[in-house]
């Protein structure tokens, strides 16, 4: 495919989804925590998240499991990073996060610790993967208040 063409599809993929995007969403599946998960969305991706334990407790290490799904169009989620930061503060966590995949589209982030009581923002960025917009990155931020 020559880059004509190449840009030709990525217009028109790009304004079919602008007029279907929200009747088109997806549903990011994590089975059995559809109470406790929160959704956020980017312009391709649908992220659900939840924390284990439910309650973040200051200094503790804790869990993030997430499901990401690409909306109608998108491309598939090729990888997955999750970090975190106190935006006023301009710092982020004292550890680096470790994510693994654990199968269709889910994954498991490890390591995290919120060291101060305040504003925490999550950063969850997902990687295209596979064909088309291969390489993009679309970011997804929601903050919590820790006290
Ligand atoms: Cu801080």
């Amino acid at each position: 495919m020559n880059a004509t063409m190449k840009l030709c599809t990525k217009m028109v993929a790009v304004a079919w989804l602008g007029s279907h995007a929200a009747a088109f969403a997806c549903t990011p599946d994590l089975a059995g925590a559809k109470a406790a998960a929160k959704t956020i969305e980017s312009k391709s991706y649908a992220l659900a998240f939840r924390t284990q334990p439910e309650k973040i407790t200051i200094g503790q290490h804790f869990v993030v499991e997430l499901a990401v799904c690409a909306k109608a169009g998108a491309a598939a989620p090729g990888n997955v990073r999750v970090d975190a930061h106190m935006p006023e503060h301009r710092h982020g966590m004292n550890y680096k996060t470790t994510i693994s995949g654990v199968g269709a589209g889910k994954y498991r982030a490890e390591g995290l610790m919120f060291h101060m009581p305040g504003r925490w923002e999550y950063i969850f960025e997902v990687r295209a993967g596979g064909e088309g917009d291969a390489g993009a990155v679309e970011r997804m931020t929601t903050s919590v208040v820790l006290q």
